[in-house]
């Protein structure tokens, strides 16, 4: 079997969450994001809005009448977008390879990091954390050798919980889950299963192939391999990088160039260890800093790298970038970015495989 090591991370309650942050007086009280007016829809509540029964995806005016005292607040996605943008900085600390779900949810395979000597588990705490201290949001994590597990057990201790399935207790653990914690089952296909006697993935194994293909077709082989705990799914980094980057907000600002240099130093150790992990399918040709400044405006400097890229890690170079940088306002910075632009090393080979991807 392909034993991978996949963390799924899943922001709690995400956008309400956000909001949580940003405005802390509504913290303790139910709140919702969603449409408050006519047709609105509930996009997500906080936990206190779920002892009421409110839900996602519910009307605005059906969770007014279970929680007559709710908040409904307006989205705002380029607060969500921007945060998502931070848990995949904080995830590439560790590794790579990436497959976002969408804002608050991705799928990470660690099987080659080396950071924590390898263990996803370690791993996984320490970006629960790191998300924690930096971002003030909690998320909740599956550690498990494949994706299937792992997104059961992101639910698993929701919120703020991370669970760990290891290969030895696969076998286990699915004999007991119910067939309605497999992603794709709903109540139609619950129901059907249940008249062939299968609640839990236990039963569903007991079940022959042949029928199984006969009421429900292909997916009828796909839910016999996930009731035995099989998925050979990949983590799938969807697009093709353009660019590799670093980068920190600071808490104090940077104030002048010799505190900018030290923080670069560290940004760059950061984009050599990630470039390094991807150099063999990518090269660089060019390299850039990024500046923020305490009034928000932000700028950067590129320029292309001389040669063949190889020597691409010069600090003099992005020193120098980043002085011209920060001339351009010479205010204090509060965020500070290094990175390359790339070009794919092997442009056939990535075509070739997306072939024979099932
Ligand atoms: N979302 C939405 N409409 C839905 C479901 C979700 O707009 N029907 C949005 C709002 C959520 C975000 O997507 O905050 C993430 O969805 P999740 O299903 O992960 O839900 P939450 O993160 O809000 O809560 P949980 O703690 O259950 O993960
Ligand atoms: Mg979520």
């Amino acid at each position: 079997m392909n034993w991978r090591k996949i963390i799924h991370v899943d922001a709690d309650s995400f956008y309400a969450s956000v909001e949580m942050r940003e405005n802390p007086g509504l913290i303790g009280q139910p709140i919702a994001v969603g449409g408050s007016t006519g047709r609105g829809v509930i996009a997500t509540c906080n936990y206190e809005a779920r002892k009421y029964g409110v839900r996602s995806a519910m009307p605005s005016s059906r969770a007014r009448q279970l929680c007559p005292q709710l908040q409904i607040l307006k989205p705002r996605f380029p607060l969500y977008r921007e945060t998502s943008r931070q848990f995949h900085e904080i995830f590439r600390r560790y590794t790579e390879v990436i497959e976002p779900l969408s804002l608050d949810e991705a799928y990470l395979d660690v099987s080659e990091a080396t950071a924590c000597q390898g263990s996803a588990t370690l791993i996984a705490e320490e970006i629960r954390a790191s998300i924690k201290e930096e971002l003030q949001l909690t998320v909740s994590a599956g550690v498990a050798p494949n994706k299937f597990l792992a997104k059961v057990g992101s639910d698993w201790n929701k919120p703020d919980g991370c669970f760990t399935l290891a290969p030895g207790q696969v076998a286990s653990f699915v004999r007991e889950l119910p067939v309605s914690r497999i992603n794709g089952v709903g109540s139609v296909t619950a129901a059907k299963l249940e008249k062939l006697g299968a609640t839990t993935c236990g039963e569903l194994q007991a079940i022959p192939l042949e029928t199984l293909a006969r009421r429900f077709g292909k997916y009828g082989l796909r839910l016999s391999q996930l009731a035995h705990g099989e998925d050979n799914r990949p983590v799938q980094t969807s697009r093709i990088r353009k660019s590799i980057s670093v980068e920190n907000t600071y808490s104090d600002d940077l104030v002048d160039i010799d505190a900018m240099r030290t923080a670069l130093e560290k940004i760059l150790a950061e984009l050599e260890t990630r470039f390094h992990r991807i150099e063999e399918q990518y090269h660089p040709n060019k390299r850039f800093v990024k500046v923020k400044f305490d009034n928000f405006n932000q700028t950067t400097m590129e320029e292309v790298i001389p040669g063949n890229g190889e020597h691409w890690l010069q600090p003099g170079a992005y020193l120098a970038l980043l002085e011209s940088a920060w001339q351009r306002q010479s205010r204090p910075v509060r965020l500070l970015g290094a990175g390359l632009r790339l070009n794919p090393r092997h442009e056939v080979r990535e075509s070739q495989l997306a072939l024979f991807d099932n």
